[in-house]
């Protein structure tokens, strides 16, 4: 009974998740979910990365996902972009985004034109990699100070996500990360997992991904 009932709540997801994505296509937006533990660096990417972004002709708006507090919102508040922020906690503090939600959030932030939709999922290395959000890439962000096992500690959410951002390079002496190490870890749960070393405090690495987020858009927009 209890498998029944989760196989229905993945199921509807789904439906929600089609739903995403029918709605992108249709406006012609691409929306990226970035995902991991919580403090690995994703607002602060959002802080370096969407300047970059915007600099590249690139509309973005922004989805926040946390179970509370609009601390991280207002964060990117200063970007002056359409912000539509999501606490879990009001219905039942979960610890991801389903597509029904995000699919909600879509239609708030509805208005101003969008190219892409940065979506910043609940701290989590676990949910949030079980349930599909319509997006058209998943990027998981793991920093340095966490530890070169995650990846096969945590296989799902390294082999449902299409990139991979090793944050806080710029600590990796510091903390004596064995970063070829954890790159190996990462490419052995997920051989087609493409990495980027990244430090969302000074910038290095972002430059790349911003390319491969507009190279993204490009090819949706056909
Ligand atoms: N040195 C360094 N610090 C970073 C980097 N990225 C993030 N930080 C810091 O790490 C801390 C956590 O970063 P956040 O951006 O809040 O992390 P988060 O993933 O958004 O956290 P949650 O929203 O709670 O899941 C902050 O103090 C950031 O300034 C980085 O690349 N290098
Ligand atoms: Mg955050």
């Amino acid at each position: 009974m209890d498998i029944k009932v989760v196989r229905n709540v993945l199921e509807e997801n789904q439906v929600s998740a089609q739903k995403v994505r029918d709605r992108l296509r249709e406006r012609r937006q691409t929306l990226v979910n970035f995902m991991s533990s919580p403090g690995s660096g994703k607002t602060r990417l959002l802080e370096t990365l969407i300047p970059i972004l915007k600099e590249r002709g690139l509309r973005v708006g922004v989805i926040e996902g946390d179970i509370a507090t609009a601390r991280d919102a207002d964060r990117l508040k200063h970007l002056d972009i359409p912000i539509a922020l999501i606490n879990t906690e009001f219905f039942g503090g979960e610890c991801h985004l389903a597509a029904n939600v995000v699919l909600g959030a879509l239609e708030a932030i509805d208005g101003p034109p969008m190219d892409l939709c940065l979506l910043e999922n609940v701290g989590n290395l676990v949910c949030p990699a079980e349930f599909d959000t319509g997006s058209d890439l998943n990027v998981v962000l793991l920093s340095v100070t966490e530890g070169e096992d995650k990846p096969v500690k945590y296989p799902l959410m390294f082999r449902n996500s299409h990139l991979a951002l090793v944050n806080k390079i710029d600590l990796a002496e510091v903390v004596e990360a064995d970063v070829p190490l954890l790159r190996r870890n990462l490419q052995q749960v997920n051989p087609s997992l493409e990495i980027f070393e990244t430090s969302a405090k000074t910038g290095l690495g972002l430059a790349e991904v911003a390319d491969r987020l507009c190279r993204l858009h490009d090819a949706k927009r056909g």
